[in-house]
């Protein structure tokens, strides 16, 4: 599978989202990446619902990649309007059904990936694996951007590999957190295909976002 990009929206120039998103859009980025928080799970808020909803109308090719850092995700389907093309990430550990979130999810006609935080063991995975179209490793802990790597993380990216390789399936390996310029190739050698792009790259200062998307697109290739 060839390396893929999502830019993280909430790295971006808040008072020009349009902007941004189209601009994106316009360089052939493949997904936006989507931060929502209920402020339990994680002790912060990123992008509401609605506005997450209000993304989709200005997309023309990139497509959302919705990541839910909630507990019980599934109430908030809703209101941002999940449907077809769309990737829904949820976490392992903020779901008291797993499988029905992603099944809700499927049912929808998008996509469904289950997310890892840094302290739950890949191979919990396992038992979901004929559920989803893929996995979001969190090689930081959720909750904030602009944090250094988890230690472990390159590991937990090749177990992941591992396990889905094993599968048969053609499942999406998603890597979130401290994706820099100087770990994102490492990141892609073990074994990530969908990298979100945030404060330590395509949003970092001093580079336009023209020359740090294709940059980016480089080194994941
Ligand atoms: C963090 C969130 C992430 C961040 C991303 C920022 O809870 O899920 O998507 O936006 O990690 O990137 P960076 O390079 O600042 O870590
Ligand atoms: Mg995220």
């Amino acid at each position: 599978m060839r390396g893929m990009l999502s830019p993280s929206l909430m790295c971006a120039d808040m008072l020009n989202l349009r902007s941004e998103i189209e601009r994106l859009d316009n360089l052939g980025v493949d997904y936006v990446h989507l931060d929502f928080m209920d402020g339990k799970f994680v002790p912060n808020i990123t992008l509401d619902a609605s506005l997450i909803k209000s993304v989709k109308s200005v997309l023309k090719d990139m497509k959302r990649d919705i990541h839910i850092m909630a507990y019980e995700p599934q109430q908030y389907f809703d209101r941002m309007g999940i449907g077809q093309g769309d990737i829904v990430a949820v976490h392992y550990e903020a779901c008291q059904d797993v499988s029905a979130v992603l099944k809700d999810i499927s049912s929808r006609g998008a996509n469904p990936f289950l997310a890892v935080s840094p302290d739950t063991k890949a191979d919990v995975i396992c038992d979901f694996i004929d559920c989803i179209d893929g996995v979001l490793v969190m090689t930081v802990y959720p909750g904030f951007a602009g944090q250094p790597i988890v230690e472990g993380s390159f590991d937990k990216i090749k177990e992941v590999r591992k396990i889905i390789d094993e599968s048969g399936k053609n499942i999406i390996l998603e890597v979130d957190g401290h994706v820099s310029w100087d770990l994102c190739k490492k990141m892609r050698e073990c074994g990530a295909d969908l990298f979100v792009a945030g404060s330590s790259s395509v949003y970092s200062k001093g580079m336009s976002i023209d020359d740090a998307v294709s940059k980016m697109m480089e080194l994941i290739r």
